[in-house]
């Protein structure tokens, strides 16, 4: 019985399951040993301790056996798994999509990189505003008829989304100490109009705004400046032109549009097409003196460029609209150099 158990564990049995089986079989209620265990009662006293004594061997035999076979039997189960669940390290990686920054925000980077080169300081500032930062400290009091030119959305009477990110004018002029140097400063970020939307405008949209402040500053450093960005960004080629405008905040106040194309000696005038990109001028003295600058001692320029205009020009792009609809065929063209 024992020979014939033992060779049934060791040989014919090879999964988990007729292991189990084979223990039910043997060892279970219905099993020889229990037999042989339940009809101890019939035995005499002598065969009793006898029969029992092979009884509980060979049941504890079986059971070792048992234990080991399923021991040796977990750990095949383990290997076949995990060869077959093998790594091959010498297969090529799949690539990896990469991301990058929006094209709008790698325009206004290379600003920021530019700028800071020419020693200006980087202030970003709320997109939530008030009336008295986005307007009235810009010399746009509230009966102004000039507030009709950038249609607001207001959250209350006093509080708005801000239409330029010229209220950082102001927020940096009435926090600027020129006893440490003059005030140069860029600011950057996402401003809101009410403007119906078309190719060129967008009811959100970005502006730079750039402010110098110190003495003696004129309308010749703004041009350089200006004239310097836009080599940097479209090429020495390109050229710029002032146009007389109108902005309460500056006086005088000009226009800037950048040539389509590339300019040479021989470009007839009526030939190049220009875009509007920017808005400029010399500071207006009220706004300089509503933040407690003295206007008589302290002047300098200032300037409102829009990043979505630079990039359609830049890019050939020729509806603004593809900037927000995060069409990522659309915006994996612009890989981002360096
Ligand atoms: C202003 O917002 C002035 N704050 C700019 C300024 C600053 C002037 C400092 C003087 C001194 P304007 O509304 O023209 O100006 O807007 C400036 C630039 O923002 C425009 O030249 C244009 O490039 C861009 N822009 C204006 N409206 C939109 C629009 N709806 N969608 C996209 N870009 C726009």
């Amino acid at each position: 019985l024992k020979k014939q158990a033992l060779n049934e564990i060791k040989d014919s049995v090879d999964n988990l399951k007729e292991l189990n089986q084979v223990r039910v079989n043997w060892l279970g209620k219905k099993g020889p040993i229990t037999e042989v265990l339940r009809g101890m009662k019939d035995l005499s006293a002598e065969e009793r301790p006898k029969v029992g004594a092979i009884a509980n061997e060979l049941r504890d035999k079986l059971a070792d056996a048992i234990s080991i076979k399923q021991a040796q039997l977990e750990k095949a189960a383990l290997q076949a798994q995990l060869s077959a669940e093998k790594l091959d390290v010498t297969l090529p990686g799949r690539p990896l999509k990469q991301g990058q920054p929006h094209v709008l925000q790698q325009i206004i980077d290379d600003l920021e990189d530019q700028f800071m080169g020419m020693g200006y300081q980087v202030l970003e500032g709320p997109e939530v505003e008030t009336d008295k930062f986005n307007f009235e400290m810009m010399n746009l009091p509230k009966d102004h008829p000039a507030r009709d030119m950038q249609d607001t959305f207001y959250i209350t009477p006093e509080i708005l989304m801000r239409t330029q990110t010229s209220p950082m004018q102001a927020r940096a002029m009435v926090n600027h100490d020129f006893t440490k140097g003059p005030l140069k400063m860029i600011s950057p970020g996402r401003v809101y109009r009410r403007d119906t939307d078309d190719a060129t405008h967008s009811h959100q949209f970005h502006q730079v705004e750039g402010l110098v402040l110190d003495k003696h500053i004129t309308m010749a450093d703004l041009k350089g400046t200006l004239l310097a960005v836009a080599h940097q960004l479209f090429g020495d080629d390109h050229d710029i032109r002032l146009r007389p405008s109108y902005f309460p905040f500056t006086e005088p106040s000009v226009e800037v549009d950048v040539s389509w194309g590339p300019v040479t000696a021989d470009t007839k005038p009526e030939d190049i097409e220009w875009i509007e990109v920017l808005g400029a001028g010399m500071v207006h003295p009220n706004v300089l003196r509503m933040a407690g600058i003295d206007a008589d001692v302290y002047g300098g320029f200032a300037f409102g460029l829009g990043p979505d205009r630079f990039a359609m020009l830049k890019y050939g792009v020729e509806d603004i609209r593809n900037f927000y609809l995060n069409d990522v065929r659309f915006l994996e063209q612009f890989t981002q150099r360096g």
